[in-house]
């Protein structure tokens, strides 16, 4: 008797463990279906491309089939800018959704960074996501200094297709795809050999237009086309293995093209981005969007998408909202940026300091140390091309060269000569933001407008420079081992910075 009740409750253990084991497959299940639906996540960003060079943008002789098959099959953003238009700070403000001010070290370009910033590619990685990431993710800069094992965009692989073989079964990934194209230096005359002639360019009103520019010009369009191109290859790959439709691919830039007026700038030509975004099962494809977003809305765009909260310090604003409902944001209608520190091309290795507000018909800058080179110290001017402030690149050749020219002189004066302390452009009367009315009176009031606008935000999002800290920004170490002002020894920190973080 006492057997057969022992062998009963046995078997009835046993039961309930089977019934338990059951239970928990059957939430495994649930979890797994849970993490099947969350879209994987693909962010191709290219290194130094100005909006307008895509064909989906406009142009006409730049070849970027992929760029414009994302567009036309999601959703192209006619005004994306970046936070900063220099590689550390906009990547890193991409990566923590958060205005490249608030960043500390990372606010430069070859800085640290401060591993206290929560970046979204470990929030997913932390939820389940497999990251990774091939090719240049935050930097130029060190983050081993700040504590971390692996670049804040991912754990590198030496490519895309190895990548997607190691990802688990049920999972979704997060990949970032760093591209160094269109970075300079170019191959002379790759642009032509390509097939393009130079009569095709159209050039800028800031650059001169001659033979060597628009060359110059078509071998910064190779590069654009070979990102593209490679793009391309991994929406393949993604397509052969049915992943395609259930990635939320973005193709973007971090700055502008490295051209006098253009990178390290705040005119257009240094902060206006390329930003198409595809996720045919949320997002309805052919869209054009006019709304101003920020790069530093990506990050909370694929937490959401992730079905997580954006993290409270985030100061960029998720766009799924935008991207799937198809209405306009009336709240939409301006963006910030900036820019501190970015190659060492000053004396005692400090920064340009710029803050600007874009609205559709308006920029507005400060420039907070106007006495200071707006492009660096001559006669390099090395903050266009850093690490080719030596030779410079032809385009730059162009203008410092014959800089004493008549025809000239007017645009060196835009690209390397001291700026006022205010700047604004009238984009209704000038696209390209060559006169500055900022002391017409006729725009006084809109002058004061957009400057107590800009006032509000930076005192809102906590920028250094809005309460007298923001020499804070040129304290910080530079980790310049290529070239300083062609040095190319690393910059003496402060003593504060010296130490270990
Ligand atoms: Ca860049």
């Amino acid at each position: 008797m006492a057997q057969q009740l022992a062998g009963s409750k046995t078997r009835g253990a046993t039961g309930i463990l089977r019934v338990l084991c059951l239970l928990f497959l059957c939430a495994l299940a649930i979890a797994g279906r849970a993490a099947d639906s969350r879209p994987n996540i693909l962010l191709c960003i290219a290194d130094d491309a100005s909006w307008w060079h895509f064909g989906a943008n406009g142009d006409t002789v730049c070849r970027t089939p992929t760029f414009d098959r994302v567009a036309r099959e999601g959703v192209n953003f006619r005004h994306a800018f970046c936070s900063s238009p220099s590689c550390t700070p906009s990547r890193g403000a991409l990566l923590s959704g958060q205005d490249f001010w608030r960043l500390e070290d990372g606010a430069n370009l070859w800085s640290r960074w401060p591993s206290k910033f929560a970046v979204y590619p470990d929030l997913l990685a932390k939820a389940g996501y497999h990251v990774g990431l091939k090719g240049k993710g935050w930097g130029p800069g060190d983050f081993k200094q700040g504590g971390r094992e692996h670049n804040p965009a991912g754990p590198a692989y030496k490519d895309f297709a190895t990548f997607l073989k190691s990802v688990p079964p049920g999972k979704p990934f997060c990949f970032w795809f760093g591209s160094q194209d269109p970075h300079r230096p170019y191959e002379r005359g790759a642009g032509v050999k390509s097939g393009h002639r130079i009569e095709e360019v159209t050039v800028p009103p800031f650059l001169p237009d001659t033979k060597a520019v628009r060359s110059d010009i078509l071998d910064y369009y190779f590069e654009i086309e070979r990102f593209d191109r490679d793009v391309g290859e991994m929406l393949k790959l993604l397509e052969q293995t049915g992943q395609l439709d259930n990635t939320l691919v973005v193709v973007s830039s971090d700055n502008g093209f490295p051209f006098p007026r253009g990178k390290a700038t705040c005119y257009d030509a240094g902060t206006r981005m390329p930003l198409a975004i595809r996720w045919p099962p949320r997002v309805k494809g052919g869209k054009v969007v006019e709304d101003f977003v920020s790069l530093t809305d990506l990050a909370p765009t694929f937490l959401e998408a992730a079905a997580l909260k954006p993290l409270p310090e985030m100061t960029g604003r998720s766009l799924l909202p935008l991207l799937t409902s198809g209405k306009s944001d009336p709240a939409r209608d301006k963006v910030f940026f900036g820019r501190e520190r970015h190659a060492n091309v000053r004396a005692s290795n400090v920064a340009y300091p710029i803050r600007a507000i874009r609205t559709s018909q308006f920029l507005y800058l400060r420039n907070f140390e106007p006495d200071r080179w707006p492009a660096g110290d001559p006669p390099l001017y090395g903050d266009v091309d850093e690490h080719l402030s030596i030779d410079g690149s032809p385009s730059k050749q162009a203008v410092v060269e014959h800089g004493d020219k008549p025809d000239v002189k007017r645009l060196f004066d835009f690209a390397f000569g001291k700026r006022p302390a205010e700047e604004l452009y009238d984009l209704s009367r000038d696209p390209w933001q060559m006169n500055n009315v900022a002391t017409e009176s006729r725009y006084t009031e809109t002058k004061a407008k957009l400057h107590a606008e800009l006032d509000r935000y930076m005192i809102e999002t906590k920028d250094p420079r809005a309460s007298g800290k923001g020499a804070e920004f040129d304290r910080y170490y530079y980790v310049n081992y290529v070239t300083g002002n062609g040095a190319g020894k690393p910059v003496e920190a402060a003593p504060r910075n010296r130490a270990k973080p």
